[in-house]
């Protein structure tokens, strides 16, 4: 620039291009894109928005899915609550083989198993000191076995974290009822499995601080599922399962949610009881995992210490389901385009490309202070799709309050498919069949800047809308394909289940 005006003065010119010049660059750096091209410094990354969660939060979050496993003597006795009172001898899971579970559980998604290592009848699964109701006074492995022991080792070698559920109320302990001595009975008991068995990486209680209970027992959270909360308003006990299925926008506190469910109707196996369908299981799978909490699947293993054949067939089954939809990510074969980008369109760090990144560490990042926020996914031919999967970084706060997907029609207008209220760690969303190519989200409001770590379409042949029910009896091959025709709608509507 300066060689360039030099001449200029040598030919002793007037000074005007020169100053014509200074002007138009003075101009334009003015700009703030401009400005922000020609800078050296890089716009800093957006500040996160409080709360947010702890990195022991954020792994909990990204197993997205836990096996609960009950066993006990309600195993043996056909019954959910055991009196306290029933002989130990009872328990004899004479085929007890803990790799088992933690294998089923491993080969088909769950990262964690959580054992009811004490439930409500008191009988313990581990020989504790505190206590002769417990296998020692069992008729399994004449009183010498320990199934916590053996369930940490199969874990252990799997590399399957572990938790325990050590339930509070125990109806067998003299003590119970008189507080410090049931809690020094109780803390006792604790500490007996926290120091003996090596990690055990979760504590399940009923009031829990990290993590919340959905308000259920049937694995469905709120469509609209804050993590922000306010613990202060829990008292245990008295849950308000509104508060706790939706979470609280205004929450000082970040407490995820986990939707509890079990694939039989009761916690404890019985003979008599049969699993849920796989396709059942899909459903719960997007009401839990897909509104942002995680899903806690009870699997009770049989008398005979083992899973059930007809409930690892559902599992298997389950598993290859979410595998034929959520192999292939649609989306990798648009083009996205953002309405804007913080740092300027050239900046790669918080483009849209960022969205077809796995995990939620990169994302996509709007311009500052804008207040219309839109992705859009251009496609070279048509694509059919049922399904929306939108992720958002959770360790920069939940923001995104309401969203909008809009897909270019026949007669060339952008036509609602599906309306959605918060996202955080994943939402997924179904609804009728899509043909399009090209689409939009569209944030209508958010809590600060709107940040998108991942976007997916899909398609789901399993969906039908409608109540889950419709879906009993879909069954599937053994390649993942359904064996009965799917219900269909040609057109496209704005709903969403
Ligand atoms: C409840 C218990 O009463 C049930 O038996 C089951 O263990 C469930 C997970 O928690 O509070």
């Amino acid at each position: 620039m300066i060689e360039k005006t030099a001449p200029f003065h040598q030919t002793g010119k007037p000074l005007r291009q020169p100053i014509v010049l200074a002007i138009i660059i003075y101009y334009l750096t003015s700009q703030t894109s401009l400005s922000l091209l020609l800078s050296s410094h890089p716009t800093p990354p957006p500040i996160p928005i409080l709360p947010i969660p702890t990195s022991q939060q954020i792994s909990w979050q990204l197993t997205e899915m836990a096996m609960f496993l009950h066993f006990g003597t309600n195993t043996f006795t056909d019954s959910e609550w055991g009196t306290g009172h029933v002989d130990p001898s009872v328990f004899n899971p004479t085929a007890l083989n803990a790799s088992q579970w933690v294998n089923v559980a491993k080969d088909n998604g769950f990262s964690r198993v959580i054992l009811t290592v004490k439930h409500h009848d008191g009988f313990c699964l581990w020989p504790s000191e505190y206590t002769d109701y417990s296998v020692k006074s069992s008729s399994w492995r004449n009183g010498t076995g320990d199934v916590v022991k053996e369930l940490t080792e199969a874990a252990k070698s799997a590399g399957v974290p572990l938790g325990v559920y050590l339930s509070p109320w125990d109806r067998h302990e003299p003590t119970y009822g008189e507080t410090l001595d049931y809690n020094e009975y109780y803390m006792g008991q604790m500490t007996e499995l926290l120091t003996r068995y090596g990690e055990i990486r979760e504590v399940w209680l009923d009031g829990a601080k990290d993590t919340r209970w959905v308000g259920d027992e049937s694995g469905v959270a709120g469509t609209t599922c804050w993590s922000l909360f306010n613990r202060s308003a829990i008292k245990i006990g008295d849950t308000n399962p509104k508060y706790s299925g939706e979470g609280d926008p205004l929450g000082h506190d970040w407490v995820p949610a986990e939707c509890d469910v079990s694939i039989r109707p009761g916690w404890f196996w019985h003979a008599s009881q049969v699993p849920k369908s796989a396709i059942t299981l899909l459903d719960l799978y997007y009401k839990s995992v897909g509104r942002n909490c995680l899903l806690l699947l009870n699997v009770p293993p049989n008398s005979s210490g083992l899973i059930s054949q007809e409930d690892i067939r559902v599992l298997e089954e389950f598993s290859e389901i979410r595998k034929s939809i959520f192999s292939y990510n649609l989306a990798k074969g648009a083009l996205i385009s953002a309405s804007s980008v913080r740092d300027g369109p050239s900046d790669s760090r918080y483009g849209p490309h960022n969205v077809l990144e796995e995990g939620i560490y990169s994302y996509w990042a709007p311009g500052k202070a804008q207040s219309h926020w839109v992705l859009n996914l251009d496609f070279e031919e048509v694509v059919s799709f049922n399904v929306l999967l939108v992720q958002e970084p959770i360790h920069m706060g939940q923001r995104i309050i309401e969203f909008h997907v809009d897909f270019l029609n026949k007669e060339g207008e952008w036509e609602e498919v599906v309306h959605g209220t918060t996202v955080g760690y994943k939402r997924l969303l179904r609804f009728w069949k899509v043909e399009s190519s090209k689409l939009r989200v569209v944030i209508d409001k958010s809590r600060a800047d709107p940040l998108i770590s991942y976007l997916g379409i899909y398609k789901d042949p399993f969906a039908i809308l409608g109540r889950v029910s419709n879906f009993s009896s879909t069954s599937i091959s053994k390649d993942g394909k359904p064996r009965q025709q799917n219900m269909y709608h040609n057109s496209p509507r704005v709903s969403s289940f």
